[in-house]
């Protein structure tokens, strides 16, 4: 079959000199196959099947216990020169990296089987759309790539003759962490992954592939790669607007793409397209476009419920791969975030150990995973798949935040916008190895994913946004303030639909706001949550601004801005210095010419 492209068969047949494989093995993406990988992976212990009646054609896969998350330590951008790697990213010369890696891998295969794996990023037949082939030796990750992309003869139509593919090279290895290494060579569209299995360091479709080779492809050719969900809002008239939005790895983007609206705002409806990842171009009519190039959910398991995300439940209820969570003795899958079982006798962790509830220990790891067919979403948008993608009318950047930042705020402009993203900053998750809790800044949540300077990044921002003849209004969002006791104020999951709303209306134009140095915000009326059990002081924490507090993070921001020295745009030091200013300014008009009065000031709010 794929042969037939002398690109990638002479690229193949040069890494399989290298790798030394005993047998190599070109996936077709057919349904034949994949049942065959399937039975394979069972044979040889990598798959666990599961209870057939409870999660039909599902499976668990116990990975190596120091190989749960994704390791950003291991994780290098190999640029001509460090400046275009830039501050936040590791950087190693290419030809040092290239000559790391051979030695480190040659013959690594030996013994085992090396699968070809072609696949496309993006829908069929869509000029957004990309080829990847990733050669690896593991099976985990081969079915994985099946369920998370469109994999085989798909990808290598796509190509047809041409030479323009991204190649992967991936390799268990050892699994040894002190020789692991994630290294992205955009100069040569090539990923080169050694001694992990772990989904974001192995998939190399996902974040490899999808971000760090795509943010620097979108830079030369003039799009963006964005670590966004893609949702579509229905309104009770039927209008449907797409929005895009970032948030940190683990902080609930998966959640929001699948919200499903109380009973109160049921005449709305959410349309899923993605939950992790956003192309998106400028279309010929000016309007920025956008699509999800993933096939698949790779989402974290613990926290997900019924009660949290519907929607997920009935996407992971079959033909799915579960992985490092629970195992009951009737081979039912566990986690935290589920309701506890009566009795645990028989239960295993994530590790394959007995368990004892009464203990109080995390059964499932916080990283642990499920993978999941896009087509299984009981609200999957028809348009998910469609090659022209969706437009977007509004971008949202969400944080994890316990202070400061309030529920929801709208940027007074594209530009200031691009800075609200930039300033991101969010407690980190177990979703990377390291501690948790800790803030760090994640500017458009892309920190440990933009495969170039975010100098030149944020650059990139601005300049696509003189060319959208309607720019998307931008937001920020954060679900996650706490009052006094540490108890989250909002919320959050379904009821984050009174937000969505609001910034609906906000883009067509139908809702008040008030203007505050920050930039626009709701008041507790707009957000239509009387119902809500949030006191006076639960909304001065929601929807208030601290002015000093503010000055201070700003300042703060700029700090971190320079660390990026002249590259940096002046244009975004400036709107922090213009946010300086409007926080310093003595008074400051509580609502802007136009605004319907009576929109309400938050209390607390300045
Ligand atoms: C992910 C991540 O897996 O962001 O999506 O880590
Ligand atoms: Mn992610």
């Amino acid at each position: 079959m794929a042969k037939g492209n002398t690109a990638v068969s002479q690229w193949v047949g040069e890494v399989a000199g290298h790798f030394k494989p005993d047998r190599v093995v070109w996936l077709n993406g057919s349904d034949e196959e994949y049942r065959q990988l399937l039975a394979e992976a069972v044979r040889s212990g990598h798959l666990l099947p599961l209870n057939p009646e409870k999660h039909p054609g599902s499976y668990l896969h116990r990975s190596h216990p120091k190989d749960v998350a994704r390791t950003e330590q291991c994780t290098f951008i190999c640029t001509p020169s460090h400046g275009d790697a830039g501050p936040t990213n590791n950087w190693m010369a290419p030809d040092e990296a290239y000559a790391m890696l051979n030695r480190l891998s040659g013959g690594i295969m030996r013994g085992r089987t090396m699968y070809v794996v072609p696949y496309l990023m993006g829908p069929k037949g869509s000029p957004f759309s990309k080829v990847g082939v990733e050669v690896t030796d593991s099976l985990y990750v081969a079915i994985n790539m099946r369920l998370m992309t469109r994999m085989g003869e798909v990808a290598l139509e796509h190509l047809g003759g041409s030479g323009d593919f991204v190649k992967g090279l991936h390799s268990l290895g050892t699994l040894d962490p002190e020789k692991r290494y994630i290294c992205h060579f955009p100069q040569d569209k090539t990923i080169y992954s050694i001694n992990s299995g772990y989904g974001g360091n192995a998939l190399l479709g996902k974040k490899c592939f999808a971000l760090r080779i795509a943010s620097w492809q979108g830079r030369k050719e003039g799009w963006l790669a964005e670590h966004m969900f893609l949702m579509g809002v229905e309104d009770p008239k039927g209008k449907i607007t797409y929005i895009a939005g970032a948030l940190p790895s683990a902080c609930g983007k998966t959640n929001l793409a699948m919200l499903q609206p109380p009973v109160k705002f049921g005449g709305y409806r959410i349309w899923c397209l993605g939950d992790d990842i956003a192309w998106l171009r400028v279309g010929p009519d000016g309007q920025l476009w956008a699509v999800n190039p993933e096939a698949g959910f790779f989402g974290v398991a613990p926290g997900t419920s019924v009660k949290t995300n519907p929607n997920m439940m009935k996407t992971i209820a079959q033909n799915s791969l579960f992985t490092n969570v629970a195992l009951g003795p009737d081979g039912t899958v566990w986690w935290e975030g589920l309701d506890p079982p009566e009795n645990t006798r028989g239960y295993v962790d994530w590790q394959g150990e007995p368990w004892d509830l009464a203990s109080g220990e995390k059964r499932a790891h916080p990283n642990s995973r499920f993978t999941a067919p896009m087509s299984q979403c009981p609200i999957l948008s028809p348009r998910w798949d469609d090659p022209q993608g969706v437009p977007i009318s509004a971008i949202l950047f969400g944080c994890r935040r316990s202070v400061l930042v309030p529920l929801v705020y709208e940027s007074l402009s594209w530009e200031h916008g691009v800075y609200l993203g930039a300033a991101l900053s969010s407690e980190t998750t177990a979703a990377a190895v390291g501690t948790t809790g800790i803030v760090r800044r994640d500017p458009m949540a892309m920190l440990p994913f933009c495969g170039y300077n975010m100098a030149d990044y944020f650059q990139h921002w601005l300049d696509l946004g003189k060319r959208l003849a309607k720019p998307p209004k931008i937001f920020r969002v954060n679900w996650f303030r706490v009052d006094a006791n540490g108890r989250f104020v909002w919320p959050g999951f379904g009821e984050n639909i009174r937000v969505i709303k609001w910034i609906v209306d906000r883009v067509n134009g139908q809702a008040p706001a008030v203007k505050t140095p920050i930039g626009w915000l709701p008041s507790p009326r707009e957000l239509q949550a009387d119902d809500l059990d949030i006191s006076k002081e639960g909304w001065e924490t929601l929807l208030g601004v601290d002015k000093p507090a503010w000055v201070e993070a700003a300042q703060r921001q700029a700090e971190f801005f320079e660390r990026f020295g002249d590259r940096m745009p002046a244009k975004l030091l400036a709107e922090g210095r213009d946010l300086i200013a409007r926080l310093k300014e003595e008074s400051h008009p509580r609502g802007a010419p136009g605004q319907p009065s009576g929109a309400g000031t938050p209390s607390g709010a300045g």
